[in-house]
């Protein structure tokens, strides 16, 4: 399997409740690499632009009065599938679905408030990295990935 990245956030939820160490620790245990990382409070625009996708969905509103709520956690992380393996470890959308040991399971409360992002190909990898971090701000070699 390839080393790719993906693009994470631990979304104001999680953060709130403390958890972003545990998730972040079980990343690394799992074998992900976190080469870029900041912690940041998004703006009404910068949250409505990173899920302009669902602008027509009837949740988007709340969805970004969530996600500005507080600050998030933005992450790129790089491994062996890591677009796969990360949605793996994050779970089912709705943390009430989300089986004990995943990250909406564990520390996710309902679809919406479901602790964290992952990018769910390839494509949207690379355009909610470029969103979200400069060239200068992702640690390793970034060719090709
Ligand atoms: P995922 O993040 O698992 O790929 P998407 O892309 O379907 O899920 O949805 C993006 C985000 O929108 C979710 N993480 C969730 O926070 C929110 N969301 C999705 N469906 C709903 C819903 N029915 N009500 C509220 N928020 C939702």
């Amino acid at each position: 399997m390839a080393v790719e990245r993906t693009f994470a956030i631990i979304k104001p939820d999680a953060v709130a409740k403390k958890v972003a160490g545990q998730i972040i620790a079980r990343i690394e245990e799992n074998g992900l690499t976190v080469v870029a990382m900041k912690k940041m409070q998004l703006s009404e625009q910068g949250a409505q632009g990173f899920y302009a996708v669902h602008k027509e969905r009837p949740f988007f509103g709340e969805l970004v009065t969530f996600m500005t709520s507080g600050p998030v956690v933005a992450m790129i992380l790089e491994g062996e599938g890591a677009i796969k393996q990360w949605r793996d470890l994050m779970g089912p959308t709705n943390s009430n679905e989300a089986p004990a040991g995943t990250m909406r399971g564990d520390f996710g409360t309902d679809i919406e408030q479901n602790a964290t992002h992952g990018s769910d190909a390839p494509e949207t990898a690379k355009l909610e990295t470029s969103y979200f971090f400069n060239a200068n701000e992702i640690s390793g070699i970034t060719e090709a990935l």
